[in-house]
């Protein structure tokens, strides 16, 4: 049976006209789908699912919506449009013309780089894979799956790249990403936030919160990069990624909100028996995500990082626009150090601290957002702030790995932190709690009692539309 992948695939990339490619994905591509069932979202083959595809990289074209038998939906590779004429913009290569195939001295670096990000990518389906079962509405069911097949399409981004750039070892790459799995103990994930457990639906919104916004910042800065299909590929997923960030933003404002009434209509802050999340345990959530998604920048002081940069392979957030060399010539960068019991800053060349740089970049951005969940609270006269941690707190790589601190940033010996951690980091019966509330809300229209509605529906729907049909 001959399938037409150009059909199936939607693409931008002559798919038809490159037999290698061509081959490379007919192997993978059923490998792909027997992990979509295996391994991604349950019980969801027989569902048809109101999405979005991208059929084209176009205005019209890549935000496609009607409803999809899950299986059925068509996982696309798209490029952004090339720019003519683009150079390396950083580096030491800075001014040449970007290039069009793999640099051959940097091959590894590249390979390593797209691999980590290709990583995290089927990472997180595996994560959120049991989260259909206990969605609070029809709306948020629909959000799931969608945050679902783009994280999956980000795969194929990824592994188109692997496969039409690298050979035989991409090949084999690509058929890694299927082998390992989140929390597998033999062969995890690459980065230790993409083993964790995403089993509720307060941590899913943290996570497309804070997770998929270290996308946001990790592909911004490889669409800097001089290797011109990496740069397009990110720059097409970009706009994906902000969709995973509403979603998150979105979901935590509506726990906020749903709390914040409640508190209100019966005046106490005791409200776990009105079947909402209190702010704090909202709080020990936000402080759980937010620092494993700090690791994920990897170390304040990297080689690999300088590498990276003066490669002209991965560059700062939004490069182009900082007045500098764009290679740092003698330039340093102040970053946080951990030095006889203290949190300290010292001044390090600044190629040596693009991880902390971009952590920095991505710190601001977070809390833009968590601002804005404080101004619903306050709205609602409520007295509780919610607050980022410090970076200090439950750290495993970099600086502060190992150290123990409060969220304020009070350091601790490690007998103490095992006491009190559960005053900052949600405990068992938090979780317990949590999950009590995990009750699936499959009615049009209707919310579980946690979580207010949405403001509005997708692409125009009202909000009691069927965005998801069970047959
Ligand atoms: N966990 O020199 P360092 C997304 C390792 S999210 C475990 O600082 P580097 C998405 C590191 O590998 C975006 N190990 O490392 C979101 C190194 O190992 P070796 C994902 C870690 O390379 C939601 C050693 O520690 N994209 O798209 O400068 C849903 C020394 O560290 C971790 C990318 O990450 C960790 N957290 O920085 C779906 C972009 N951190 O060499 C999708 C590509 C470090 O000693 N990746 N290590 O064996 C990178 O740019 C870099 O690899 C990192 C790490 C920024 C992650
Ligand atoms: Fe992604
Ligand atoms: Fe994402």
């Amino acid at each position: 049976m001959s399938i037409d992948y150009n059909e199936t695939i939607p693409n931008n990339v002559n798919l038809a006209d490159d037999r290698r490619l061509l081959r490379a994905l007919e192997r993978w591509q059923p490998a792909y789908l027997k992990w979509w069932e295996d391994m991604g979202p349950v019980e969801s083959t027989d569902l048809s699912v109101y999405l979005r595809t991208a059929i084209s990289v176009d205005k019209n074209g890549w935000a496609n919506y009607g409803h999809v038998k899950m299986p059925e939906y068509r996982w696309g590779i798209f490029l952004a449009p090339p720019e003519e004429g683009r150079k390396v913009g950083f580096g030491v290569h800075k001014g040449e013309d970007a290039w069009q195939s793999v640099p051959g001295e940097y091959r590894s670096e590249l390979r390593r780089l797209i691999v980590t990000q290709g990583d995290t990518e089927p990472a997180s389906v595996e994560q959120q894979r049991q989260l259909g079962k206990t969605c609070p509405s029809l709306y948020d069911l629909r959000n799931l799956f969608q945050v679902n097949v783009e994280e999956g399409r980000h795969l194929w981004a990824m592994v188109y790249l692997l496969q039409a750039y690298f050979g035989r070892d991409g090949r084999e790459e690509a058929d890694m990403m299927l082998e390992r799995h989140a929390g597998d103990v033999d062969k995890p994930r690459i980065l230790q936030a993409f083993n964790e457990q995403t089993n509720d639906w307060l941590s899913f919104f943290m996570f497309t919160y804070f997770q998929d916004r270290d996308g946001k910042y990790q592909l911004a800065s490889l669409a800097e990069s001089g290797f011109d299909p990496l740069s397009r590929t990110c720059r097409f997923m970009l706009t994906e990624e902000a969709h995973h960030m509403f979603v998150g933003e979105t979901g935590i404002a509506r726990v906020v909100q749903r709390t914040c009434e409640t508190m209100r209509e019966h005046d106490t802050d005791d409200v776990r028996r009105f079947g909402v999340i209190d702010l704090p345990t909202v709080q020990k959530f936000m402080n759980f995500h937010y620092s494993i998604c700090l690791d994920l920048f990897g170390q304040e002081r990297s080689t690999n990082a300088a590498n990276y940069f003066s490669m002209g392979l991965k560059g700062r957030f939004q490069e182009s626009r900082i007045d500098d060399d764009h290679q740092l010539d003698g330039a340093v960068y102040k970053v946080p150090s951990f030095e006889d019991g203290r949190v300290v800053s010292v001044e390090v060349p600044a190629i040596t601290a693009s991880n902390e740089r971009l952590r920095a970049d991505y710190t601001k951005d977070s809390q833009r957002g968590v601002d804005r969940f404080n101004k619903i609270i306050r709205e609602y006269g409520v007295e509780f702030e919610l607050t980022l941690p410090h970076e200090v707190f439950n750290r495993s790589i970099g600086a502060f790995a190992g150290v123990e601190a409060t969220p304020d940033g009070a350091i601790m010996e490690s007998a103490e932190w095992e006491k009190r951690k559960g005053e900052w980091l949600p405990t068992d019966a938090d979780h317990e709690f949590i999950q009590s509330l995990m009750i699936p809300v499959t009615e049009p229209g209707k919310m579980a009692s946690w979580i207010a509605a949405p403001r509005r529906g997708i692409h125009g729907q009202p909000i009691d539309y069927d965005y998801v049909r069970f047959h």
